[in-house]
C-alpha cells in the first residue's frame, strides 16, 4: 500500500472572503514555496498542479440579514472550486486543496462528492464550522460550511444569494470532527440533536490519539470502504505551533498527534480528497513562525501522502554489498 504511486492534483485556492482577515489568500504561495511540490514527488508520487484558480469579487455584495459577509463573493468562489475539485479527482488524482479560508471547504467537499457520492469527512479543526446562517455571530462563513453539506440540516439553511447551486451531500453520520475546542451553542445543539460524532480535544486527552483514530474509522469506514474526504484547518494544532492563523485557540493538537492523524489517515489507502487551509502568511510576527505554520501544514499533506515517521519500505530495496 505505501508502494502504491499517488497520483495527486494540487489545486491553490487563494481566497479570504470567508472571514475578515486579509492574508489567508497568502496560503498557497507560501505552500508551495515551501517545498510541496517536491516533497510530494520525493514521496514517489506523481504531482499534477492545477495552479490557482482566480476568484472575483462580486460587486454590491450586501451581507445577507445584515450579518453575513460576502455571501455572492464566498458562494460563487465556491461554485468553481467545486468544479476544479470535481475535474482533479475525475482525472484520477487525489485532490489536494491549498486555502484560503474554510469557507472553501463547501466548494472541496461538493465537488469531491460529485464524483464520489459515497464518500465521508474526517474534519480536523479547533472548530466545527457547522453554524447556518441564522446562528452565525461572526457572520463569517468560514465558521458555517458544514451546515451546507449536511443533508438532515436543510430545512434550517435559508437561501442565501450565491449559494442556490449547492445541493448537501453528505449525512450526519458521514462525518467526524478531530481537535474541537471553540463550540458555539448553537454548533453544539447541532452535534448533540443530529448525532455527529466528534472527538474534541477533551477526548483526544481521555482517549489518546491512537483510540481516537480507531473509533473514526470504526464509526466511518468499518468493513466497506469508501472514499475519505480530510478537511484540515491548521489552527486543530496548537497556536505556539502553527501560529500563523486567523482564529488561533489554545490547547491545540501536538505536532505528533497532528502527525499521527495524517499517518493513520493515509494507512486507510482511502483518502480521495484533502484540503489544508487557514494558513495566514500576514498574521505571522515573525519569519519563524511563518516558517513554522507553513512547514506543519506541508507535513500534514506529506503525511497525509505517505511520509512516515518509522521510514518508508521501498526507498532501499538492497544494501550494497562489499566486493
Ligand atoms: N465559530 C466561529 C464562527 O462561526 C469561529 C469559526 N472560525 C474558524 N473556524 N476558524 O475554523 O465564526
Ligand atoms: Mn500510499
Ligand atoms: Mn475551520
Ligand atoms: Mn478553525
Amino acid at each position: 500500500q505505501r508502494r502504491l504511486v499517488h497520483s495527486v492534483g494540487i489545486i491553490g485556492a487563494p481566497f479570504s472572503y470567508g472571514q475578515k482577515r486579509r492574508g489567508v489568500e497568502g496560503g498557497p504561495r507560501a505552500i508551495r514555496d515551501a517545498g510541496l511540490t517536491e516533497r510530494l514527488s520525493g514521496l514517489g508520487c506523481k504531482v499534477y498542479d492545477y495552479g490557482d484558480l482566480s476568484f472575483t469579487t462580486v460587486p454590491n455584495d450586501t451581507p445577507y440579514n445584515n450579518i453575513v459577509h460576502h455571501p455572492r463573493t464566498v458562494g460563487l468562489a465556491n461554485q468553481s472550486l467545486t468544479e476544479a475539485v470535481s475535474r482533479a479527482v475525475g482525472d484520477g488524482h487525489l485532490s489536494i486543496m491549498l486555502g484560503g479560508d474554510h469557507s472553501l471547504g463547501i466548494g472541496s467537499v461538493h465537488g469531491h462528492a460529485q464524483q464520489r457520492p459515497d464518500l465521508c469527512v474526517i474534519w480536523v479543526d479547533a472548530h466545527c464550522d457547522l453554524n447556518t446562517p441564522l446562528t452565525s455571530m461572526s457572520g463569517n462563513l468560514h465558521g458555517q460550511p458544514v451546515s451546507f453539506l449536511i443533508r438532515e440540516l436543510q430545512d434550517k439553511i435559508p437561501s442565501l444569494p450565491g449559494f442556490s447551486w449547492i445541493t448537501p451531500c453528505i449525512s450526519a453520520k458521514d462525518l467526524v470532527y478531530i481537535g474541537l475546542r471553540d463550540v458555539d451553542p448553537a454548533e453544539y445543539y447541532i452535534l448533540k440533536n443530529f448525532g455527529i460524532r466528534y472527538f474534541s480535544m477533551k477526548e483526544v486527552d481521555q482517549l489518546g490519539i491512537r483510540k481516537v483514530m480507531e473509533r473514526t474509522f470504526d464509526h466511518l469506514i468499518g468493513k466497506q470502504k469508501r472514499p475519505v474526504h480530510l478537511s484540515f484547518d491548521v489552527d486543530a494544532i496548537d497556536p505556539s505551533l502553527a501560529p500563523a492563523t486567523g482564529t488561533p485557540v489554545i490547547g491545540g493538537l501536538t505536532y505528533r498527534e497532528g502527525m499521527y492523524i495524517a499517518e493513520e489517515i493515509h494507512n486507510t489507502g482511502m483518502l480521495s480528497a484533502m484540503d489544508l487551509v487557514e494558513v495566514n502568511p500576514k498574521l505571522a510576527a515573525s519569519d519563524e513562525e511563518l516558517n513554522a505554520t507553513v512547514n506543519i501544514a506541508v507535513d500534514v499533506i506529506s503525511f497525509s501522502l505517505g511520509q512516515a515517521r518509522e521510514g518508508s519500505h521501498g526507498k532501499c530495496d538492497e544494501l550494497p554489498t562489499p566486493s
